[in-house]
């Protein structure tokens, strides 16, 4: 008994059965919406794109779709990506104004054309070529939190090194000698970051994943974050598995590309097989890919590949906030976070057959 229970402690990650589908945050029915579309036999795909298209509609906590995030002038605006980790194409929306279907239009962007990210008001013209409606994105809502935020001299705000003192004053700003960092005054409101980010994985272990966002309160207007950004909001490749991204894209978009400083080009990995037996892998990274995939392509596991990535970006901001969902193509799949004064766990959905409908799973940060 006691052996037992000391291993489903251990157990590095879940397991679901194929197909399934994850997401970021608590967004239940943003879930359900994914799953109904795989258990009709349709689509990873369209079940990631319904599945965020869902949140959008919904507004999930606010951070998600219309009338949230106002930025410097009020407006929202919108980011999304969408890729197929068959055939590693994407297609990605950023500072998307007036139109509230963001996912969709990624999805357009990956069909219709054959670039990957189109951005601001371009964005836009091309989703009203395409047929989605143009409407104003303010609500009564995100109007109050800027009227607020207008109140409270701008506060807060993501300007630094510039004239008049941003962390007492609005703009106009103008530049000024960089006489001292901002670093440790960065604050950022944790409960205002809720994107959603889902990976859906097919019967036959075929991966697609997605991210909608309004992005972060009092953008500075014409800011992108990361999860319109393949390898930083999400990233899928059938041959490996998938990950998505919730928390301060302006830190995390930093960590995509990058190859680990200390080591080099290599990464060791640690995997635990089983209670015993823990062995030691040495990987090389190209440095293209988003880590946590490619650590759960040399065989990490979900749970591990997601704190490996979460545990880079600590090094350099211990104070980030931020989480990640991970997930292979054998169904297994974990989540990392990143712990801070009132944020000790992170919750994300899983649904596959067995459980039918969406099941509230969490994880300790660290
Ligand atoms: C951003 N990463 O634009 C997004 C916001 C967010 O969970 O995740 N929230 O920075």
């Amino acid at each position: 008994m006691t052996t037992f229970l000391v291993y489903i402690l251990m157990l590095p990650f879940g397991h679901a059965t194929l197909p399934f589908v994850i997401n970021t945050w608590p967004f239940k029915d943003a879930t359900s919406a994914a799953w109904s579309v795989l258990q009709a036999g349709g689509s990873i795909l369209d079940a990631v794109e319904q599945g965020c298209s869902r949140c959008e509609v919904d507004q999930c906590d606010g951070s998600v779709g219309f009338g949230g995030s106002p930025d410097e002038n009020g407006e929202t605006t919108l980011d999304a990506m969408i890729m197929n980790g068959d055939t590693m194409e994407v297609g990605a929306v950023a500072d998307l104004r007036r139109i509230k279907n963001a996912i969709g239009v990624a999805r357009a962007v990956m069909q219709h054309t054959e670039h990957t990210f189109l951005v601001g008001e371009s964005a836009s013209v091309f989703a009203e070529n395409m047929g989605f409606t143009a409407e104003d994105l303010t609500t009564n809502k995100s109007l109050s939190i800027f009227t607020q935020w207008l109140k409270d001299n701008c506060q807060p705000n993501y300007r630094k090194n510039v004239l008049p003192d941003p962390s007492k004053n609005c703009g106009p700003y103008k530049p000024r000698a960089m006489l001292k960092q901002r670093k440790s005054e960065r604050q950022i409101d944790i409960h205002a970051h809720d994107t959603i980010g889902m990976i859906a994985i097919g019967q036959d272990g075929h991966v697609a994943a997605g991210t909608s966002t309004n992005g972060a309160n009092h953008k500075i207007p014409g800011r992108v974050g990361d999860s319109s950004v393949a390898g930083a909001g999400a990233y899928a490749d059938s041959t490996a598995g998938g990950a998505a991204a919730t928390g301060d894209g302006d830190v995390m978009m930093r960590f995509l590309p990058r190859l680990d400083p200390i080591c080099s080009n290599t990464l060791l990995i640690q995997h635990t097989h089983s209670m015993e037996t823990t062995n030691v892998t040495k990987v090389e990274l190209d440095g293209l890919h988003f880590l946590a995939v490619e650590l759960m392509r040399t065989g990490a596991d979900p749970s591990s590949a997601c704190k490996t990535a979460i545990s880079r970006i600590k090094r350099y901001y211990p104070e980030f906030f931020g989480a990640v969902i991970c997930a292979n193509t054998t169904g297994h799949y974990g989540a990392a976070c990143n712990k801070l004064p009132g944020f000790s766990k992170f919750s994300f959905m899983v649904s596959d057959s067995p459980s039918n409908v969406p099941l509230l799973k969490s994880v300790d940060c660290f």
